[in-house]
């Protein structure tokens, strides 16, 4: 029955199906299913067919803008009973995510944010395309346990390592921990820049902050 409704999930974020991806989401609402699990099993891996597709020239922006928009509107009723602030209970820490500097792809960043939320973290999200300096300050401000930021072009993981260098300049480095993602990143990129954890899915960036803060 899960198995059913996160498919349906998947095949119409897929099939650019706003509507049907909507009652997908009500659906696994009525049904009881954990919505994060929902957006595990059905939306994230969706989004990920969407950018192989458009990867291999089988899509274009018009309609990746569509599938983020079915994605965007399933995400919305599957977190209308439990919004990321309640939900984050902050028991494991306070992380910020954002999308760094110049990049504007948001998508993953709001699903690795989610998925933390949904594990006890306190999420604070920044949004996409956000100042390095906004992200440092930030982090003091709030006592932040982890920073962690998203890059999606090869030209916007710059300001990862910024992030870094910025961390050390202002002597906040030593108190918080680094974690970095997004489809270029690699474990190999974080570990030259100075960060301390990478994933290359939602599921593993919560495994991999877990152990961070422990
Ligand atoms: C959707 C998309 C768009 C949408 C974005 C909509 C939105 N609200 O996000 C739109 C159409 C607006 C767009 C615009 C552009 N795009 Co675009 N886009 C994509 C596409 C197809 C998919 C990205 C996506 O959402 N993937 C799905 C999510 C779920 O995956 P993800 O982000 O990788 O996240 C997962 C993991 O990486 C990880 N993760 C993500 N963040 C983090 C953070 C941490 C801390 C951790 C641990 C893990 C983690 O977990 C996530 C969930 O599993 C990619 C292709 C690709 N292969 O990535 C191109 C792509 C990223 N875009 C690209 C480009 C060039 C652009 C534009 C410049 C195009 C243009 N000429 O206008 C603009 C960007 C302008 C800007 N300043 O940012 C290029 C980048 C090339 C490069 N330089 O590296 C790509 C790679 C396409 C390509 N092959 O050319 N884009």
């Amino acid at each position: 029955m899960s198995q059913d409704i996160f498919e349906r999930l998947k095949s119409a974020v897929e099939g650019l199906d706003e509507e049907a991806a909507v009652a997908a989401a009500r659906e696994a609402i009525d049904a009881g299913i954990d919505p994060f699990e929902a957006i595990d099993k059905g939306l994230s891996p969706a989004m990920q067919t969407i950018s192989d597709l458009f990867d291999e020239g089988e899509m274009y922006v018009p309609q990746i803008l569509i599938a983020a928009e079915a994605f965007d509107s399933a995400m919305k009723v599957l977190m209308e009973k439990l919004s990321v602030e309640e939900a984050s209970k902050g028991k494991r820490g306070k992380v910020i995510v954002h999308t760094v500097q110049g990049d504007i792809h948001d998508i993953g960043k709001g699903i690795v944010g989610t998925m933390m939320a949904a594990n006890g973290f306190e999420v604070i999200d920044l949004g996409r395309d956000v100042p390095v300096e906004e992200v440092v300050k930030v982090a003091q401000e709030q006592n932040v346990d982890i920073v962690t930021g998203s890059a999606l072009m090869t030209t916007t993981m710059p300001s990862q390592r910024d992030i870094v260098n910025l961390l050390k300049e202002e002597g906040y480095r030593d108190k918080c921990k680094v974690m970095f993602g997004g489809a270029p990143v690699t474990k190999e990129w974080v570990d030259q820049i100075g960060g301390d954890g990478f994933a290359d899915n939602a599921a593993d960036a919560v495994v991999v902050a877990k152990e961070l803060v422990e």
